[in-house]
């Protein structure tokens, strides 16, 4: 599978490190075919060069548009050399095969930086340049394709350790780069004309998508202006795929908070209904129970007076009581994987909830990418789609938590993790008894959520507050024991956090002085 290079067709913008290649070339016998630029070049210091227009018969012409653009070329850069009729092609058309292509492309780019006028920068649409890097490419198995002038030390290098030849790995690699720079290419000349050319706000970055951007009213305010963007190919079923069964279109925020929603509902994909009530994309309540319509009841007590407008999300068909239930209360969104006619026929009554239908649940667990802008670029990062399962805990205080401390633990930690940090989850018998969100220190997260605790039983006339005997989820360490200290106040009797602390002595020390149980999960998850 390796190939000796004999052949090879030079045509760069970039002409930085050109002489010392076309030298390397030539010294290892590698006969050199270049577009006119590029041949003045390699002649001026010395090269012996041949010009595509020789090879084609066709001068340059047109101003350089068509230069590269023939048969002549792309025959001997596509041609399946151990295909008999490719051959005999070939050979009929006496097409000579090239080996290496070495291209850069012209600087669309730096022209549109420079401030140029538009004939100038349509000018510097590269045509014949991408086309020879996608034939090359394609046809890695015998043609290597360069296009970056920072390769040029690792060609010469592989050429010098293969006696003259490239390997298949290295042609590979070699073509992902490649279409990867003329993927950046079209996606950058796509945006110039949606966006500086037609002042178009949500151009068609072909790179990223694929698809047209659906437009919304507004983004996350009513000044922004806002787009879906959907992607092409194969793709799990999210929200931006779920089907709308009735209500006022989706807005930016129905989005974000119904994403949330559906990801920490599909957390409980198989298992008992589950109901999550989300409010600015954190939950405000929680619930897992045999029966749906308790499990909404009791998500709703968590925290009513958040729950006014939120989104709801159930992990199971969606029934005419639960339906019911819901719409006596103000409801942004409802997200189900199907729903029955019942709950359908409640729902219209309140034409303007918005209905959505998912069909299976998301793997809470896929891989993938997140991304974040910032100014000047993008932070990009794997999903946090790490978990830990029973077996993973590590009790650290001298007493052992009960059956029904460790359910109730790893339940808010599950919800933990979809709220954002500093988070503080109180949970008891698959309930959420109080959730502390977004706080920038971990005592006030954990305040808050014992305050919600004690509100929902003063609502409900309850007689101790869901917080006594529950367990606490802190989604990163306790830094200092007063966190941890705030939960054993409002009546936690168990703990579950990453650990790794430098204080976790003195956070083991205070758990055990106040007599609560406490597992380290060892895997920490900031949301932000
Ligand atoms: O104008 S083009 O799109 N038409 C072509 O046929 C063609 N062939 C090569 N541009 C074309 N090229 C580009 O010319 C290459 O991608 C390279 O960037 C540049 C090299 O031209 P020169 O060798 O004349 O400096």
């Amino acid at each position: 599978t390796d190939v000796t290079i004999k052949r090879a067709l030079l045509s760069v913008s970039d002409k930085s490190g050109l002489v010392e290649l076309g030298q390397a070339l030539a010294e290892r016998g590698v006969e050199l075919v270049s577009t006119g630029g590029t041949a003045k070049a390699l002649r001026d210091a010395g090269l012996d060069v041949k010009d595509v227009s020789d090879l084609t018969g066709f001068p340059e012409m047109m101003d350089g548009r068509v230069k590269t653009l023939h048969p002549m070329v792309h025959g001997g850069l596509l041609a399946v050399r151990d295909n008999p009729e490719h051959a005999a092609a070939m050979e009929q058309h006496a097409i000579g095969a090239i080996d290496l292509v070495v291209v850069n492309l012209y600087p669309f780019e730096a022209t549109v930086m420079r401030g140029a006028e538009r004939p100038e920068i349509i000018e510097n649409i590269d045509i014949g340049g991408p086309s020879m890097v996608r034939s090359a490419a394609k046809n890695h198995q015998f043609v290597t394709i360069v296009t970056d002038p920072s390769d040029y030390a690792t060609l010469t290098g592989e050429l010098d350790s293969l006696d003259g030849a490239t390997s298949l790995e290295f042609r590979k690699n070699m073509a992902a780069k490649a279409f990867s720079v003329t993927a950046a290419y079209d996606s950058m000349i796509s945006q110039w004309f949606g966006f500086a050319d037609q002042g178009k706000m949500f151009p068609d970055m072909l790179a990223v998508n694929g698809r047209s951007p659906v437009e919304l009213r507004y983004g996350e305010n009513p000044h922004q202006k806002a787009a879906l963007y959907l992607p092409v190919g194969p793709h799990g079923k999210g929200i931006a795929q779920a089907e709308q069964l009735q209500g006022k279109e989706l807005s930016y925020n129905n989005y974000n908070d119904a994403d949330a929603a559906l990801e920490l509902c599909a957390e409980f994909a198989g298992g008992d209904p589950a109901v999550v009530i989300v409010k600015h994309a954190n939950p405000c309540g929680v619930t897992q129970r045999p029966d749906l319509l308790e499990a909404w009841e009791e998500a709703l007590a968590c925290d009513s007076v958040s729950a006014f407008g939120g989104i709801v999300a159930v992990n199971v068909p969606l029934d005419g009581p639960t339906a019911e239930a819901i719409c006596k209360i103000f409801t942004e969104v409802v997200i189900a994987p199907s729903v029955s006619d019942d709950a359908r026929a409640a729902f219209a009554k309140k034409k303007n909830l918005r209905l959505l239908v998912t069909g299976d649940l998301p793997d809470p667990r896929r891989g993938g990418l997140a991304v974040k802008p910032i100014t000047g670029g993008l932070l990009v990062q794997s999903r946090d789609n790490g978990a830990i399962s029973e077996a993973d805990l590590k009790v650290v205080s001298e007493r052992q938590p009960t059956e029904q401390e460790l359910k109730d633990c790893l339940f808010a930690w599950t919800v933990a993790r979809h709220v954002k940090s500093n988070a503080i989850v109180y949970a008891k018998d698959g309930a959420t008894a109080g959730i502390g969100a977004g706080q920038m220190n971990r005592r006030d997260s954990s305040r808050i959520a014992a305050m919600k605790a004690s509100e929902a039983a003063e609502k409900y006339g309850w007689e101790q507050s869901r917080a006594v005997g529950s367990a606490v989820a802190s989604d990163a360490f306790f830094p200092f024991a007063d966190g941890l200290l705030t939960a054993a106040e409002a009546g936690a009797t168990a703990i579950i956090q990453p650990g790794g602390s430098m204080r976790d002595d003195e956070v083991i020390a205070a758990a055990n002085e106040a007599g609560l149980a406490m597992v380290f999960t060892g895997m920490r998850h900031f949301r932000h």
